[in-house]
């Protein structure tokens, strides 16, 4: 299977992010992919690429201009963590660099950095030879990429999140075929879920319940689309602690509708953090369980774009990705 890796990703690098009401070390470092990438590479069934082209983000197809363009924008010497947010949402763009990021930013783990903007240049680009790719050869492509994009919205990030990099592939692909994505990350794919919920990309998600679990208010089960996008939002909120045999009934119901609507392609928005040893999953499925996982996925036959969101049991992290991934290679 090819994999395609964003070459300057480990420019983003925070130092901090505030978490439970503390500065804590930042959890979204470059060796979560680094490890990845160090794994794959020596593994035989993989072909991997490093991406070094950079495209101008106006370009994405997905998000708010107004967003989009204040990432171009920001000049910074240190990693900005706005600390007061634009909950009336008025369009006034203020002075300060971090008063423009807490216009759109929902969150306090996600911090911009002097080089965030160029990281998600080189992101930009890596998705769409990726997308290029399955498109072509209607193979499995994934793709090892940070910062994750299933917490940004059209117009809001957070959750280490800045730009959807699912979302930007689905609407690339959409003009070639029908798009379902599938996110099995820990956490609600909340910027995913809103990017869609009003068209007809299907959007299932297996996650923690959002009444004790980021993102909080979005992810409940009764959110189902709107207008065109009615009945293609689906939401399968887990409880902490959900244990292999559940999650894989729940995931068998979630891929019997995606069957029913026969996509083309498959994004795949694959979240590490429901393993068991993560630090900020509850979950217990062991490594057994993610190859079972992706033996599921597998089964439904259509060719599948997987893109890297959450996982953050670093030391695990090159053991758990061979393990789902071995079925699609
Ligand atoms: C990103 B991804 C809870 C704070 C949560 C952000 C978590 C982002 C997860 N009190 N902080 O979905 O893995
Ligand atoms: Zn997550």
């Amino acid at each position: 299977m090819r994999v395609f890796v964003p070459k300057i990703h480990g420019l983003h690098s925070p130092e901090y992010e505030f978490n439970d009401s503390k500065l804590i070390k930042y959890q979204e470092p470059p060796d979560r992919i680094d490890k990845i990438v160090e794994r794959l590479s020596i593994n035989h069934r993989y072909i991997v690429t490093e991406v070094t082209g950079k495209e101008k983000l106006s370009k994405n197809g997905v998000h708010f201009d107004k967003m989009i363009e204040i990432f171009e924008n920001i000049r910074t010497d240190k990693y900005l963590i706005p600390d007061t947010f634009n909950i009336k949402r008025i369009e006034k763009e203020p002075e300060e660099c971090s008063a423009k990021l807490g216009m759109y930013l929902f969150d306090t783990a996600t911090p911009f950095g002097p080089n965030t903007a160029d990281v998600l240049r080189n992101s930009f680009m890596t998705i769409k030879e990726a997308v290029n790719h399955i498109k072509k050869t209607k193979e499995n492509v994934y793709v090892a990429i940070r910062p994750p994009g299933h917490h940004a919205g059209y117009d809001f990030f957070g959750g280490y999140c800045y730009m959807n990099n699912a979302a930007i592939a689905a609407v690339r692909l959409k003009k070639t075929g029908k798009v379902a994505i599938l996110d099995i990350d820990y956490h609600h794919g909340n910027g995913t879920q809103d990017i869609f919920y009003y068209s007809d990309v299907l959007y299932v998600s297996l996650h923690a319940d959002p009444a004790t679990e980021f993102p909080y208010y979005w992810g409940y089960a009764e959110e189902s689309g709107e207008g065109e996008g009615y009945g293609y939002n689906v939401n399968i909120p887990l409880a902490r602690g959900t244990k292999r045999q559940d999650y894989l009934m729940a995931l068998r119901n979630a891929l019997e509708i995606i069957s029913g609507y026969s996509p083309t392609f498959l994004i795949l928005s694959l979240g590490l953090d429901i393993y068991r040893g993560d630090p900020l999953g509850t979950f217990d499925i062991d490594r057994d369980g993610l190859n079972e996982i992706g033996v599921l996925i597998r089964v439904l036959g259509v060719p599948v774009l997987i893109v890297q969101e959450g996982g953050y049991a670093i030391d695990e992290i090159g053991d758990n990705i061979e393990a789902i991934l071995e079925p699609f290679s």
